[in-house]
Parts: C-alpha cells; sequence; structure tokens
C-alpha cells in the first residue's frame, strides 16, 4: 500500500518535471538554432528569396525534434515555411507577443493545443545588429515529452516494484535467515542439546508457558468448573507448586481455655476465615495472623507456629504477638473505628487518632516482617487480607522486591470524598499500591479506589488495563467476587433439614408448624439487626396472622465489644428484641429470640437448614456470605432468602427477594411474601441460585487470583529475561 502511493506520487511529479525540462529545453534550443542560422538567414531575409529561405528552414527542420519552421516578417507576414508547420499558426498571430517585449524584442514561447497534439512553439527575433527584421518561429512536437513522461513513468513504476519485490526478499530472507538460527537454536535448547547459555532461561520459560497453556486448556474441558483439586493443580501448574503466605488479622483457628480447663479450639465469625480456610487447605503454605486466643501460645512452637487444622495438618499458622496497647491502637482504633465506619455507610462517624495510627503502621510493619520470615524464596506469593493491612503490601514490595503480592479487601471501598476523611489516605494507597494486584468484591469498589488515587496522590490510572501505574511499578486493580467453597463440607455432613428444624424447634421450646426465620451476624453495627428486628414488628403489626405462629431467631456473635458503638449495638439490640417480645409475646409465645454467643459451623448451618425464611438485612456489605451459606445449606431446595440490596451479594443472587433494610414496608413484606411463597418457587429460586454458587465458588475466587497472578509472573520473567538478553548484546 505504501510503496504503492509512493509510486503514484513519484510518477506524477516525474510527468511534471518532464513536462518543464522539455519546454525550457525546446526554447534554449529554438534560441540556439536561430542564433546559429542567423547569418544564412539574415543572406536569404526577404520575400523574393523565399525559395531559399525555405531550403535553410527544411535544413533545420531536419533535426529529429523540430517538427516545423517559419521565418517572418516584422510586420508579421509570413516569408516562408516548412511543409508541416501548421496551418493553425500564424505569423500575425505572434508577431503582436514579441513587439510587446520591451526595449529589444525577446523571445516568445506558447504551447498550443491543436487537433494533431500539444506544440510548442518558439518565435526567436532575428535582426542584423541594427534593426529587427523578423522572426523565426520554431515548432517542437511536445508528444515527444509525453512519450518520453509515459517512459519514465513505466520506469519509475518498474523501478519501485523492483525495489519493493527486492525489500521483500531482503527481509524475509534476512528474517528466515535469523529465525532459523533463533528457533533452531529453541528447538535445540528445548530438547536438551543446546548450549548456547543465554538463549536457555528464555526456553524453560517458552516451555513452561506451553505446558502452562496445554494445562489450562486441558483443565477448562476436563474440570469445568473449580474444585479444590482444581485450586491445588492450578497452583502446581501455573505456579510450580510455589509456597503460598496468607497475611490476615484473623486467625483460622483460636485456642481458647474452656472453664474446665481444657484447651478448646474455636472457628471465629468471620467472613474471611469462612473463605480463606477451605483455600489454604487446598493450597497449603503459611498462613501468619494475629494470635488471639487464651491458650494460643502454650499450643504453638517458640516462633508461633502450628499446624492446621488439628488433626489434619493440612497447612501452617504463624502467631504474631500483639500487646495490649498495639492491640488497642492498631485493631480496635485504626481499624475498626477509623476503616471500618469510613469504608461502611452505615451511620457511625470515623474516629482517626494519631497514636492509632502510629500503632498501625508499628503492627503493619511487624506483620510484614513475619511474611517475609516465612517465605522460602525470592518472588513467593503472598495474600494479603483486609483494611487491617493497607500497608503491609509496600513494606513486603521493599523487602522482597520480586514477590508477588495479591491483596484482598474484603470490605466496600468508599467514594473517594469519603476516603478523603482519613488524614493518612494517601499513605494507605501508597502502601496498598506496593500489591501486584489489588482485589474488591465489585467494579464499582475498584473505581472508587481509582478515584481516591485520582483526587490524593501522584499516579497514573491505566484505564485500558485496569491499573495503577505508581512509583513505576504497576498494580492490577481487578473485581473478584468471593464466595464460599462448594460443596460446603458443613452443610454435607449435617443432619436432614427435616431434623434440623425438629432439633432447633424443641431446643427453643418453639410448637411445631412454627414459621422460623433466622438471621447469622456479627454483632455489628453494619449489618442492620436493629432494622431487622424492626421489620420483624412491622410484619406482626400489619400482617395479624403471623402472630403467635411466627418466631425470628438472631444467632449474634459478640464482636469488638471494647469499642463503645457495639457496646451500644449490643444493648439496643436486646431492648429492641424485649420490646417486640412484649408487644406480641404471649405465654408460650416469643416473636423474637436473640442467640447472643458465638455458634460452631455446625450450629449455624443446623439454623439455616432449619429456616422458612433466612433474613440479611446488612446497611452496607461487601460481599456478605451468610447469604451464600444459606444457599448452600439448603439442598433440599425449600427457604427463601430475604437479602438487602447494599450486599454484594446481591449482585449475584438475584433470585432473592431484594429489598431495601431501611424501607421496613418493603422488607416486612418481603417476610410476609417469603412465609408464604408456594414450594415450587422456593425450589426455582434456591436452584437458581445454588447453580450459580456451585459455579462461583471460593475456589474460583482463589484461582482466578492465582491465575492472573501467575499471567504477571510470566509475563515479568520474560521481561526480565529479554531485558538480560538485550543487555547482554549491547555489552
Ligand atoms: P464479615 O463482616 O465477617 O466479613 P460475612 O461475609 O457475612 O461478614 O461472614 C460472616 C461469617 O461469620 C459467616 O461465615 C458466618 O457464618 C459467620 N458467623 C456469623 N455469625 C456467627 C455466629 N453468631 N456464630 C458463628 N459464626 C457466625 C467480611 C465482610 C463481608 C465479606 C467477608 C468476606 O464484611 O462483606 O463477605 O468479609 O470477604
Amino acid at each position: 500500500m505504501v510503496l504503492a502511493g509512493l509510486a503514484l506520487l513519484a510518477e506524477h511529479t516525474l510527468a511534471a518535471t518532464t513536462q518543464r525540462w522539455f519546454e525550457r529545453d525546446a526554447a534554449l534550443r529554438a534560441d540556439l538554432v536561430a542564433s546559429v542560422a542567423r547569418p544564412a538567414l539574415l543572406a536569404h531575409w526577404a520575400p523574393r528569396e523565399s525559395g531559399a529561405l525555405r531550403d535553410l528552414l527544411e535544413t533545420i527542420a531536419r533535426d529529429e525534434r523540430i517538427t516545423a519552421v517559419a521565418a517572418c516578417d516584422a510586420d508579421g507576414s509570413m516569408l516562408a515555411r516548412t511543409d508541416l508547420f501548421p496551418e493553425a499558426v500564424s505569423c500575425s498571430g505572434l508577431a503582436p507577443h514579441l513587439r510587446q517585449q520591451s526595449g529589444t524584442p525577446a523571445q516568445y514561447t506558447e504551447v498550443v493545443e491543436l487537433p494533431e497534439g500539444p506544440l510548442h512553439l518558439s518565435a526567436v527575433p532575428v535582426g542584423d545588429g541594427t534593426r529587427t527584421l523578423g522572426f523565426l518561429v520554431l515548432v517542437h512536437d511536445l508528444s515527444l515529452a509525453e512519450r518520453r513522461g509515459d517512459a519514465a513513468r513505466k520506469f519509475v513504476l518498474v523501478a519501485f516494484f523492483i525495489l519493493a519485490v527486492a525489500g521483500a526478499m531482503l527481509g524475509v530472507v534476512a528474517r528466515r535467515m535469523s529465525w532459523r538460527s533463533w528457533t533452531f537454536e529453541l528447538r535445540r535448547l528445548a530438547r536438551g542439546e543446546g548450549h548456547r547459555p543465554e538463549f536457555r532461561p528464555l526456553v524453560r520459560d517458552v516451555q513452561e508457558l506451553v505446558d502452562r497453556l496445554r494445562s489450562e486448556s486441558e483443565q477448562r474441558t476436563e474440570h469445568g468448573s473449580w474444585t479444590a483439586e482444581r485450586l491445588r493443580q492450578t497452583l502446581a501448574f501455573h505456579l510450580r507448586g510455589e509456597k503460598v503466605v496468607v497475611l490476615s488479622n484473623r486467625e483460622p483457628y483460636i485456642h481458647e481455655r474452656a472453664p474446665d480447663g481444657r484447651v478448646a479450639v474455636l472457628h471465629p465469625a468471620s467472613g474471611l476465615v469462612t473463605a480463606l480456610e477451605p483455600v489454604m487447605r487446598a493450597c497449603s503454605g503459611t498462613w501468619v495472623a494475629h494470635g488471639s486466643g487464651a491458650a494460643d501460645r502454650e499450643t504453638a512452637d517458640a516462633k508461633g507456629r502450628i499446624a492446621v487444622p488439628p488433626g489434619k495438618n493440612d497447612f501452617t499458622l504463624r502467631r504474631v504477638w500483639l500487646t495490649r496497647d498495639e492491640e488497642r491502637g492498631y485493631y480496635y482504633g485504626f481499624s475498626n473505628e477509623g476503616l471500618w465506619p469510613l469504608c461502611h455507610i452505615a451511620d457511625a462517624r470515623p474516629s482517626f487518632r494519631k497514636e492509632d495510627w502510629d500503632a498501625y503502621v508499628a503492627v503493619n510493619e511487624r506483620f510484614a516482617n513475619a511474611v517475609c520470615d516465612e517465605a522460602d524464596a525470592e518472588d513467593p506469593i503472598v495474600l494479603v487480607q483486609d483494611y487491617h493491612f493497607a500497608l503491609a503490601p509496600r513494606m513486603i514490595r521493599e523487602r522482597l522486591p520480586r514477590a508477588t503480592v495479591l491483596t484482598f479487601w474484603h470490605v466496600p471501598w468508599p467514594n473517594s470524598e469519603r476516603f478523603s476523611i482519613c488524614p493518612w489516605g494517601p499513605e494507605l494507597l501508597e502502601g496498598l499500591l506496593g500489591s501486584s494486584i489489588l482485589g474488591f468484591h465489585t467494579q464499582l469498589h475498584c473505581n472508587n479506589f481509582c478515584d481516591a488515587v485520582d483526587r490524593l496522590i501522584e499516579a497514573r490510572i491505566d484505564r485500558e488495563r485496569h491499573a495503577v501505574v505508581f512509583g513505576g511499578r504497576s498494580t492490577l486493580i481487578r473485581p473478584y467476587p468471593i464466595s464460599i467453597e462448594w460443596p460446603d463440607q458443613t452443610a454435607l455432613s449435617s443432619s436432614p433439614p427435616a431434623e434440623c428444624r425438629a432439633q432447633v424447634l424443641r431446643e427453643l421450646d418453639l410448637p411445631a408448624g412454627t414459621l422460623l426465620g433466622v438471621g447469622v451476624d456479627r454483632l455489628d453495627y453494619t449489618k442492620g439487626i436493629e432494622e431487622r428486628l424492626l421489620a420483624v414488628e412491622r410484619l406482626l403489626e400489619r400482617h395479624p396472622q403471623f402472630r403467635g405462629r411466627f418466631t425470628f431467631v438472631q444467632l449474634a456473635a459478640p464482636s469488638r465489644t471494647v469499642i463503645e458503638r457495639y457496646r451500644r449495638l449490643n444493648q439496643t439490640v436486646e431492648e429492641l428484641a424485649a420490646r417486640i417480645n412484649g408487644r406480641f409475646g404471649a405465654a408460650g409465645y416469643r416473636p423474637v429470640v436473640l442467640l447472643r454467643a458465638h455458634h460452631e459451623r455446625p450450629e449455624v448451618f443446623r439454623y439455616l437448614r432449619a429456616a422458612d425464611v433466612c433474613y440479611v438485612s446488612s446497611l452496607h456489605d461487601g460481599m456478605n456470605l451468610v447469604a451464600k451459606e444459606f444457599v448452600a445449606a439448603r439442598d433440599d431446595e425449600r427457604g427463601v432468602l430475604v437479602l438487602s440490596h447494599f450486599t454484594g451479594a446481591a449482585r449475584e443472587l438475584t433470585e432473592a427477594l431484594i429489598v431495601n433494610p431501611y424501607d421496613l414496608d418493603q422488607a416486612s413484606a418481603a417476610l410476609a411474601t417469603g412465609l408464604t411463597m408456594p414450594v415450587e418457587e422456593q425450589r426455582d429460586r434456591l436452584r437458581s441460585m445454588r447453580a450459580l454458587v456451585a459455579e462461583f465458588n471460593v475456589y474460583r475466587w482463589a484461582g482466578r487470583m492465582l491465575e492472573d497472578a501467575a499471567r504477571l509472573r510470566d509475563r515479568e520473567r520474560l521481561a526480565g529475561r529479554l531485558s538480560e538478553l538485550r543487555t547482554g548484546r549491547s555489552a
């Protein structure tokens, strides 16, 4: 294309130039001929000499480029002319042009278009030195110029074509030669025959990439959905079985001392732990967390390490010890009185204190050191969890520049205006940008994060790659909606739902036929527990048919009770339950049962399997795993989920009855609809939600992040190799 365009341009320019050259040449030639022939011309310059003059003109016209010649006197009368002199050209027509020249007459030239073609006319004055006797008209055939132009054009086109073909062939030959030698080397080395050292690392990377792509496509066709086994294979194939180090505040197993003095293992009520524990069971590696249990030290070794789950020893838990002051400043203070309310729109003001910030920085440093301590390579895979460790990614990167740091933010990310409330916002952003990948539950939270970066620090947002470039490094910002294991092991080992129901009714001393509503949460103001109980109250107000028949059971794990706002919540929830029970309760009937305690997982599942309705009423929630646990628990395809619009889960579980928890009329109407929903509709809705959670399970969440990390590592490795090769060559 480019060559063709160039050829056309050259052809056009050449034609115009040839024409100009030819005209100038004709004018010069005419002048020369006239001056050379002047003596002979003067000798015969008279009408009576027209015969001799004509012979002389014929002699001049023998020049192949001169078509015809005529001699004109000063008045414009024709004295003589050659045979081919065009009829259309007259001496009288040209004479005025010569006379118009000021001073002595000068040559006049003109191109005329005649039926026989374009002709160039040159009228050259002829004088004896004292006066002008007349002028000689020389006619040049311009078609000659055109013919030459054509020939030149053809030449140019042919030349361009030949040049293009020759260039392309040269390129192909050169490339083939270098490719052949390059691929020859690669093939030799891939077969293990090669000896050129500079190729070896590159070949290994390419070979691994090919293996990985092959295994990925095989896995996709063979396995379909994500499972623990597939996650294990992903780690083995994509990340060469490298050790994973997880960092979170909450530990997955807490050793407490029971009242009878024995040590008991507790599983904390934490969405983060619920999601990550099965991932770590599949991946093995080390989980670094705060050792918060009273019997934690005595059950761990001197380094704070212990193999878990107890009896199975799938992975190592490395406990980090904190003083009371550190815990107060870093955990209760900056994390839970500052960042938690900052990130949730739930009517609680964040408090930011300098001493809390200092503790947060120091504790992040301590945990980052523990992570680096646990890493057994220069480029470990580190999974940093949640808002407690916003600074750790950068600290880890400073110690281990080649680490792949995947950070997941489990709570919402607020809009940039709200985020800018935090006095240390820029430091938090810069800390998080030490990550290779930063994940959120939803695209909205990713966008909010990028807006905050845009507003508060000097970094470039690469919207095409969904990345932030800061300090010469880029961090991918991606949504990875979190989930639960599938199939859920607790659901698999639970009693049939009818038995669970009978057991729960027995435990709570409720009559058979009771309509059962269930809520399961940490006692946190973001979970909308007050609004939930108010909706129950509105239900009983507006739908009297449920009085005496409907009981709502709230499982509420005490949480962060050191903080005043949480203590207040404890109280208001208790007062609300008492008020509703006072209004609608009767002998043997309690509309609200508040079970304020930590429950082990099988117990939670028993309640979820027993429920007619499960109400998740968060005022703002990153995802909310209780909603997904209810779906997993209901293998009988019975029960209805009423779900707050303000959870990440509402974007996935669209067959739930989605409500605004602040709108008590709407929420209570949804509870009534749920309690009267035909069994077929319950089944259809649950079937669809179960299919979704089965597919979008926590192995997929972790697998997708690890696959993205593997791609990143491949790219970085290849880029490193290539730059090594380049610098090696140029050295
Ligand atoms: P959490 O705020 O902890 O998680 P959630 O996702 O609902 O909220 O998980 C709570 C977990 O604790 C569930 O596994 C639940 O079964 C368990 N639990 C709740 N109450 C309990 C009780 N009384 N006894 C025992 N166990 C109880 C944070 C974010 C969420 C996000 C998760 C995961 O706030 O938005 O979904 O992390 O990313």
